[in-house]
């Protein structure tokens, strides 16, 4: 029996429907998968993932009560219930996990490297059936009680070694389904008293950590890109991969930047006291951007809620830095969200992918037509005119001296006051939305 005669009988196939009403929800209004923009189809620019932790293994529990999502995909054994899962995930084009959303931990390393091996070869062959290819894998280095301190930043180097082996077989993996990225999220890599942390002693075994990784994945021949994904706490009080510039300073410091990009989440973004887009540009600026965890979270409460990205202003300001640096392959836009604990029907997580879908769409739409139209580059290129010619130009160049700077202020005296325009910009702006 197929995922869709076992599990969503009552689902239909989702079309694009550029006239559909405020009601009609089960189409796509904007995403035309094959529509090319710019040079690439939308499916290229958006390249959409669906995730298994969420929309898969969540159930609605929340720290302050018992499930309230019920999915027929979640019944039997651990071992029932996880190949299951795999049969009910093959709808999408790409699906990211961590090694213990698709297997259950065992007893033993040796354990839930079997359990692995033998849910991945269901996966494997559903993959090579269905076409639905893995846009990246991690490993869950934070729920067992033995990485409560840590797993590569953990004062015991008996855990180190646990998460380098986990590491290893999670590596393996990738290679075997043929992943195109592998993520590392340091939940626990961080501090919660800097009184009993040698700060310095744990970046560095960090470090160390990574180079191994890249070692191992050099030696298997593993060709898909190694990322990182910020986030400033939570679980930790402080996460070392606070934000993105502080991943791209950790990488350069430790000379890793060649090896590694960022995965950007924007509910992250925003824990860090970062508006929703800050990361993605500056990750984008420093040629780090490597795929993004598409999501939202609330800005009047402040913790990581994880929700779908449903705000166009948002969605078009990601989009613009995505076409600005020509794509986002091999990474894409991974929905790390999950439907609100009340939203109880079936119903809800497939209207919460397209309603997602469908933002990303029309903010992409829209991030074209403003760059297409020229008047928003060509203004901010105006307010840097100065550097064109002249000293300006020296100073791009790297050539201009203190003394040169001096020259010129001497020549032409004091600067003449110029307007920002924020406003313009932002009215400007508005009127692509
Ligand atoms: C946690 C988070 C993770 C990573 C993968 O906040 O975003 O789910 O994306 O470990
Ligand atoms: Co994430």
């Amino acid at each position: 029996m197929s995922a869709q005669e076992e599990f969503f009988k009552h689902i239909p196939k989702i079309s694009y429907k550029p006239s559909a009403g405020p009601a009609d929800l089960w189409c796509f209004k904007h995403y035309s998968a094959e529509e090319v923009l710019m040079g690439k189809s939308m499916e290229d620019w958006l390249r959409f993932s669906v995730c298994y932790w969420h929309s898969f293994c969540g159930t609605g529990a929340d720290t302050f009560g018992f499930p309230t999502l019920h999915r027929p995909w979640n019944e039997g054994t651990p071992m029932e219930a996880a190949k299951k899962r795999v049969r009910a995930a093959f709808g999408v084009k790409y699906y990211t996990f961590h090694d213990r959303d698709m297997a259950p931990e065992g007893s033993t390393l040796e354990e839930s490297n079997r359990n692995l091996d033998e849910v991945t070869d269901l996966a494997l062959q559903l993959q090579n059936q269905t076409g639905v290819n893995v846009l990246w894998v991690t490993c869950n280095l934070f729920t067992h009680p033995r990485y409560m301190n840590g797993a590569s930043t953990n004062p015991d180097c008996h855990v180190l070694a646990y998460a380098g082996a986990q590491v290893k077989k999670g590596l393996d993996v990738a290679k075997k389904l043929g992943a195109q990225n592998f993520v590392f999220w340091g939940g626990r890599e961080g501090f919660h008293s800097i009184l009993n942390t040698d700060v310095g002693a744990e970046l560095k075994h960090m470090a160390n950590f990574f180079k191994m990784a890249v070692k191992y994945k050099e030696k298997i021949g593993l060709n898909c890109q190694f990322l990182i994904e910020p986030k400033p706490k939570e679980p930790c009080k402080h996460q070392y991969d606070y934000d993105a510039m502080s991943v791209i300073a950790f990488l350069k410091h430790y000379g890793l930047e060649e090896h590694f990009k960022l995965n950007i989440e924007p509910n992250h973004t925003t824990l860090a006291g970062h508006s929703y887009e800050h990361d993605i540009v500056m990750a984008s600026s420093f040629g780090m951007l490597g795929s993004v965890d598409a999501n939202t979270g609330s800005a009047d409460l402040g913790w990581d809620t994880d929700q779908f990205p449903m705000d166009i202003r948002n969605t078009t300001l990601v989009m613009k830095t995505i076409i600005e640096q020509g794509g986002i392959q091999p990474g894409g836009l991974n929905f790390d969200a999950k439907v609100r604990r009340e939203s109880t029907n079936l119903e809800d997580l497939f209207i919460a992918h397209i309603g997602a879908m469908d933002a990303f769409a029309r903010g992409l739409k829209n991030a074209v037509c403003m760059i297409q139209d020229g008047l928003l580059p060509g203004m901010v290129k105006e307010r840097y005119t100065s550097y064109s010619h002249g000293l300006g130009h020296k100073v791009v160049l790297g050539s201009a001296t203190l003394e040169d700077l001096e020259a010129y202020v001497k020549e032409t005296g004091e600067p003449k006051i110029t307007s920002g325009k924020q406003e313009t910009f932002e009215s400007i702006f508005n009127r692509y939305l």
